[in-house]
């Protein structure tokens, strides 16, 4: 079984992780784990902070010549943005700066500053922000790494930001990412792209920020994984944990999702057919998950990502030292994170499917993996 850990303020020095779990003998690089963190840092709308820091995952752990060895994999991610908050993130020695004191409507600000007692919010904010969500896909681009050892693919697009929705549908999931990643925002339709682009402006123009929806699909899946006989087995289930643990995440469906509760179920079901391949749909409106578990189609995923809360034209709110109305703090930040927040979804994706994978077939070795996926996908058919 597979999990992991991470630590590290947005400004602080570093961002570390653990990875446990893996198998032996898994082909890896700096390299692939560094593509997967260009690909998060794009997008337009993103703020400055993308200028200064150019993420690197470094290997420090559990890798030899290339290779995983079963034991943890260590990683960190230096933030070049250290140097200037040196005396402001300073691990010890006394505070310097000025406490933040209003909190964020929307943001992990207030809550998390009275659960923790903390009366500088930056002491919530450092970990609250999404820039954890760097370590969040080097880890997990581990997990993408042994799928793709299956030929299990997971693919991403942005479907619409602000107004702007795309109408096209993904027909071919090995070059989705490729098209995807040629664009700003990740669309795949250039017209809708246009109109994103356009909202984006418009919204930085107004000092407002703008959220949007995303679409996860992940093929070359066996049937199987994940399971109905427990709550906490649920592959839907835990994809969706996945997926709202990720920072501004605020809905999520699968395949056609909340249209489902609109039509009869003979217009929403998969009807089963059997063929020379085996078992076959015409369809897939389960989003590749019945019952828990997959059915051997492609998982389809939508998720909703709130506008990010800290706002240039700042909300009301108060000042929790003087309980006085204050306007909410300000900080440098993007004006959309939507094409970031896609791929930081496939990562979680790829871990939360690598999980149940691991969970199904065992193995402490790649080969043996391999063989066993390989003999299931045989004789499951
Ligand atoms: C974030 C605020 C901004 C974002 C950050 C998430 O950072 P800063 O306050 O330094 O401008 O850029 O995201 C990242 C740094 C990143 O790498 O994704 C927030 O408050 O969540």
């Amino acid at each position: 079984m597979l999990r992991y850990l991470t630590a590290g303020e947005s400004h602080g020095c570093a961002l570390v992780g653990i990875l446990e779990g893996l198998p032996a003998g898994l082909e890896i690089s700096e390299d692939y784990i560094n593509d997967q963190l260009r690909r998060r840092q794009q997008g337009y709308g993103r703020s400055t902070r993308q200028q200064i820091e150019a993420d690197r995952g470094q290997i420090l752990s559990g890798i030899r010549f290339g290779k995983t060895l079963g034991s943890p994999v260590a990683l960190l991610i230096e933030n070049k943005d250290w140097q200037n908050w040196k005396q402001i993130m300073e691990p010890e020695g006394a505070p310097s700066g000025e406490e933040v004191s209003v909190p964020r409507p929307g943001h992990a600000d207030l809550s998390g500053a009275i659960k923790y007692g903390h009366s500088d919010i930056r002491n919530v904010l450092e970990r609250s922000s999404a820039r954890e969500t760097a370590m969040r896909v080097a880890l997990c681009t581990l997990a993408r790494r042994l799928l793709a050892e299956l030929e299990i693919l997971v693919a991403s697009h942005v479907v619409s930001i602000g107004e702007a929705e795309a109408q096209t549908s993904v027909t071919e999931v090995n070059t989705l990412n490729e098209l995807a990643d040629r664009s700003p925002v990740r669309c795949i339709d250039p017209e809708t792209e246009k109109a994103m682009l356009e909202q984006i402006d418009r919204a930085g123009q107004q000092g407002d920020s703008l959220g949007g929806v995303f679409e996860v699909i992940v093929s070359g899946l066996p049937v199987g994984l994940g399971s109905y006989v427990h709550w906490d087995r649920k592959l839907d289930g835990l994809l969706a944990q996945a997926l709202t643990s990720i920072q501004a995440i605020k809905a999520v469906e699968f395949g056609l999702g909340f249209k489902a509760a609109k039509i009869p179920g003979s217009a929403v079901h998969d009807q089963i057919y059997c063929g020379q391949q085996g078992y076959y749909r015409e369809t897939n409106n389960a989003g590749g998950i019945e019952g828990g578990m997959t059915n051997g189609q492609p998982i389809v995923i939508r998720a909703a990502m709130k506008p990010i809360p800290t706002l240039t034209t700042p909300l009301r709110s108060v000042d929790t030292k003087t309980k006085q109305p204050a306007s909410a703090h300000k900080e440098r930040s993007d004006i959309c994170a939507v094409p970031a927040a896609s791929v930081v979804a496939e990562a979680v994706v790829a871990f939360t499917v690598a999980n149940a994978l691991l969970e199904k077939f065992g193995g402490d070795n790649i080969a043996e993996l391999k063989q066993r996926v390989s003999q299931w996908r045989r004789t499951s058919s």
